[in-house]
């Protein structure tokens, strides 16, 4: 083990050799491979340094300045700080930086702008959605009555005319636009003058996106939608966690729904990882970063496309590469397993209409931000669009580690 191996996690290794152990062995995993995963991304020093402080220990469940607990006042400053870089970043009116997960965000959102048993209007998981956009497995389509619409066979992209008529069909309370492999960029003004046709209110999540759309390289909800809902360990390159942005005149509800309605105390912890991302995502090379990791992305889909792959939409405005296999005749399942035998973490994913399970899938989604993150570019894109195109025809994935590997040995984690 080398010495900087033997500092980390000392004290850990005294008291608890077993977690430390394992804790060594993902900060070997994360370093030695790479993640294409479009979910992932590598945080700062800065922010896991904040994550792991003892504001770990208090309670504060409430607001600034309305808290159930004493000795909340380092708490409070914290939270309010993370909500004003929020509110800058975004150029928003109000921002709710206590929900735990992009899930709870969704949940508290959903509850706030339709009630418990409202109607929703979200994208099918299957065209590119999200589980917590109304599926029968998740809590979102268990206390929701709730519509679908998806994508046109043709082109992949969302079909406006579909949610319009699905809309004065079912008049719903709430309209979502946004997805999880998604890889375009979505008229918001569009989805939201359907929702004034109905008299809904429009969420926006963002929870792929939002380090893009904070930086001005995807065109951004705010302002347009009631509510936009994210996640801040995507693209937005923070600690693991949920936001909400809203305006004045939803900060009440918003509030209830989040607590006590959602979740009891907020994870201090977690919201000053989240103060110290959002300070990172105002400095100017925040955006030079998301214009690689978009262009990255572009270069990989033209890539694959270039040599035959199918690419869901044609392309990407987006991080996110969403490859159709149906034509290639292996499965996402099968790439995965062999992308991890080369050292590349890339995740299986249904693509519209997929004929197969969840667990198999016809569809590959790559992205492009946590290997951007270690600083690749261009080059580097076009080799693992190679180590792609490689298993995908079958060739031994064994023979792609050293490209992973000397890759990762000259772009490190951050
Ligand atoms: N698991 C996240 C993703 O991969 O998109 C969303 O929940």
């Amino acid at each position: 083990m080398s010495s900087n191996a033997d500092k980390k996690h000392r004290s850990l290794r005294e008291q608890d050799p077993e977690v430390a152990d394992w804790l060594l062995r993902e900060d070997t995993r994360q370093s030695s491979t790479l993640t294409l995963i479009a979910s992932e991304n590598h945080c700062s020093s800065a922010v896991r340094e904040a994550c792991s402080s003892r504001i770990t220990d208090k309670y504060a469940e409430g607001y600034p300045s309305r808290r159930y607990y004493g000795g909340c006042e380092v708490a409070d400053a914290i939270e309010e700080l993370a909500r004003a870089r929020a509110m800058k970043l975004f150029a928003a009116t109000d921002a709710n930086v206590q929900p735990h997960s992009g899930s709870t965000a969704n949940l508290a959102a959903m509850v706030a702008l339709a009630g418990p048993n409202g109607r929703i209007l979200g994208m099918a998981l299957k065209a590119g959605g999200h589980l917590t956009h109304g599926h029968s497995k998740s809590h979102s389509g268990m206390l929701f009555a709730v519509h679908q619409y998806g994508v046109r066979a043709g082109d992949g992209l969302i079909d406006l005319d579909e949610v319009r008529s699905l809309a004065k069909e079912h008049q719903p309370h709430v309209i979502i636009a946004g997805g999880s492999s998604y890889p375009r960029a979505i008229d918001y003004a569009a989805f939201a003058a359907i929702a004034k046709e109905v008299g809904a209110r429009l969420m926006a999540d963002i929870a792929h996106p939002a380090g893009l759309i904070a930086a001005g390289v995807m065109p951004s909800p705010v302002g347009v939608a009631d509510v936009v809902t994210m996640t801040t360990h995507k693209t937005l390159r923070g600690p693991r966690g949920g936001m909400i942005l809203g305006t004045k005149d939803t900060q009440k509800q918003i509030q209830s729904a989040v607590f006590p309605g959602a979740q009891g105390g907020p994870l201090m912890h977690q919201i000053a990882g989240k103060a110290v991302a959002f300070g990172e995502a105002l400095q100017p090379s925040f955006r030079d970063y998301q214009i690689r990791v978009r262009d990255n992305a572009a270069t990989l889909a033209q890539h694959l496309r270039e040599h035959g792959l199918d690419i869901v939409t044609g392309g990407t405005d987006s991080h996110i590469v969403l490859v159709d296999l149906r034509k290639s005749g292996v499965t996402g399942a099968a790439i995965e397993e062999r992308a991890l035998v080369a050292g590349l973490s890339v995740n299986k994913n249904a693509v519209p209409n997929d004929p197969l399970p969840p667990m198999v899938t016809s569809g590959l989604r790559l992205g492009t931000p946590a290997a951007t993150t270690r600083g690749m570019g261009r080059a580097e894109m076009l080799k693992l669009g190679d180590v792609i195109l490689g298993l995908v025809r079958g060739e031994d994935p064994e023979r792609h580690r050293k490209t992973v590997a000397a890759l990762c040995e000259e772009f490190r984690l951050p």
